[in-house]
């Protein structure tokens, strides 16, 4: 039986929980309690807040946790960080009222910055030589400049909307984040080999994000320049067609290329192009 910590509502939870549902364990979330086994897999599904994920795994209650890199970064906990998980991006920078120029890290010399993430800017004014108080609030940080609280902010942004709505103009970015799959160090053998099952699914679901399954017909003479308009990495797959002269070709391409390799694809012949979701990839 493994243990993982799961964000209990949030930004995280919804996409930690579909990865597990995706992977195949199956956890009845109509009941979510504090603590949740799976029906069909070795592992239970302990639900918290973000902030405690950290210490929790770092201290084996949880073996495993899914949380934002910024909540490692900031808790300094003492945790594997074992996959990247490939949602919840954001970035940890910050923001001072929009008609102020600024001037570089100097500016924030005698200054009041309001954040949830004191031990992460602290470390950065240090390290740029700048004395500046730090307010820590736990949350509507955004707002703490008009309402007189702070100069600046150094908060989580994402679209930056937030930041806009609220005067103020993103000046420096501190750390780069995403939700990150994090274990403790001392997992036993047995736990070790769940984990292993864990992630051979996560990396074949990780591998199909972002993937489309192609297959078109191609006039066989087309062949040579179809393979080289798709990836070289996975070699396409050519059958031949009852009707002489035609192939059939089947392929997989990333997402973000896929209407320029249509584009191209057509351009030399192809017809009849069908493109499929991939729901995983074994490696
Ligand atoms: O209750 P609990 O403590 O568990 O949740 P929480 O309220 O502390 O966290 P939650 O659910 O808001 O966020 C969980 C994690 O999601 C964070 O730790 C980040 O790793 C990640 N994440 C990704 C974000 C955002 N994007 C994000 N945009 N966390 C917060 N925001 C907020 C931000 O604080 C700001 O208020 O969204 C606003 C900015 O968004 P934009 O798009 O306007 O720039
Ligand atoms: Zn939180």
């Amino acid at each position: 039986m493994i243990r993982i910590a799961i964000q209990s509502k949030g930004r995280l939870s919804e996409e930690s929980l579909a990865l597990m549902r995706e992977a195949g364990i199956v956890i009845d979330e109509q009941k979510r309690k504090f603590l949740a086994r799976s029906a069909n897999f070795p592992v239970e599904v302990l639900y918290l807040r973000d902030d405690d994920i950290p210490a929790v795994v770092a201290d084996g209650s949880a073996d495993l946790g899914i949380v934002g890199y910024n909540e490692v970064a900031e808790t300094g906990a003492d945790v594997e960080i074992v996959r990247k998980m490939g949602f919840g991006s954001c970035r940890i920078s910050l923001a001072i009222p929009k008609a102020q120029e600024y001037n570089g890290p100097s500016f924030f010399e005698g200054k009041s910055i309001a954040t949830s993430y004191p031990n992460i800017l602290s470390k950065w004014l240090a390290e740029n030589k700048v004395n500046a108080e730090i307010r820590k609030i736990m949350g509507s940080v955004e707002i703490a400049p008009a309402a007189g609280i702070a100069d600046a902010i150094f908060d989580i942004v994402s679209s930056g909307g937030t930041l806009v709505s609220n005067g103020l103009k993103e000046v420096e970015t501190l750390l780069w984040s995403e939700a990150v799959l994090v274990a403790g160090h001392n997992l036993s053998d047995e736990k070790k080999a769940i984990l292993d099952t864990m992630l051979f699914r996560i990396d074949a679901i990780k591998e199909s994000r972002g993937m489309k399954y192609i297959l078109m017909n191609i006039p066989s003479d087309k062949i040579e320049e179809a393979v080289k308009i798709l990836p070289a990495m996975r070699s396409p797959t050519v059958m031949p067609l009852a009707a002489e002269g035609w192939c059939s070709l089947h392929s997989v391409v990333l997402e973000s290329e896929l209407w320029d390799k249509i584009e191209r694809l057509k351009g030399i012949g192809a017809e009849g192009i069908l493109v499929l979701t991939l729901d995983k990839v074994i490696g």
